[in-house]
């Protein structure tokens, strides 16, 4: 009876002696895989972070033009490469067709009083000619704008230099102009 049971016993811990085989190795693996689990995880996250970094490295501008004919800043700023916004509204009233506002990036060599003059008979396309010659003269552009609108772009800066903006509404690039300066 007794030795009964102590063959028992011994098959019993032998048994359990197994089973310690088994869970020890097992729960290694399982810590080993959550740990993994939540680097991988972490990883995901921190591989998440360069793209906000991206974002976060890149710069946001807010600029507005009024019914006065006035854009909120003469100047813009970036660095080269870098990934700029620019969030314009017209703060003002009065509507697109007798107070229309854009921001008009220009390249660096376009002379900007002949740019403005060929933009003046362009209204059917918001006074941006869709030529390909005026195109290629356009670094960015919003949207032509009327009171209470708003317009985001988005384009990379380019190389350093001094980029004039103007807004190109018959006769508004007088007063509302400025320089995009890329360092
Ligand atoms: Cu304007």
């Amino acid at each position: 009876m007794s030795d009964h049971s102590e063959e028992e016993n011994n098959l019993l811990g032998g048994l359990i002696m197994k089973a310690f085989y088994v869970i020890v190795p097992l729960s290694l693996i399982i810590m080993m895989g959550y740990i993994g689990w939540g680097f991988l995880v972490g990883g995901g996250h921190k591989r998440e972070l360069p793209a906000y970094t991206v974002a976060g490295q890149g710069v946001t501008l807010e600029m507005t033009g009024n019914d006065a004919l006035q854009f909120s800043t003469k100047e813009l700023r970036a660095k080269s490469g870098q990934e700029v916004t620019i969030k314009f509204s017209h703060v003002g009233q009065l509507p697109k067709i007798s107070m229309g506002h854009n921001v008009v990036i220009l390249n660096a060599d376009v002379d900007v009083a002949a740019f403005a003059a060929k933009c003046i008979p362009a209204a059917a396309t918001d006074y941006m000619p869709t030529d390909a010659d005026t195109k290629a003269q356009v670094l960015a552009q919003t949207k032509l704008l009327g009171g209470g609108e708003s317009d985001e772009i988005t384009f990379t800066a380019p190389a350093a230099g001094e980029y004039p903006f103007i807004c190109t509404f018959p006769g508004h690039s007088a007063l509302m102009n400025g320089k995009f300066i890329v360092d």
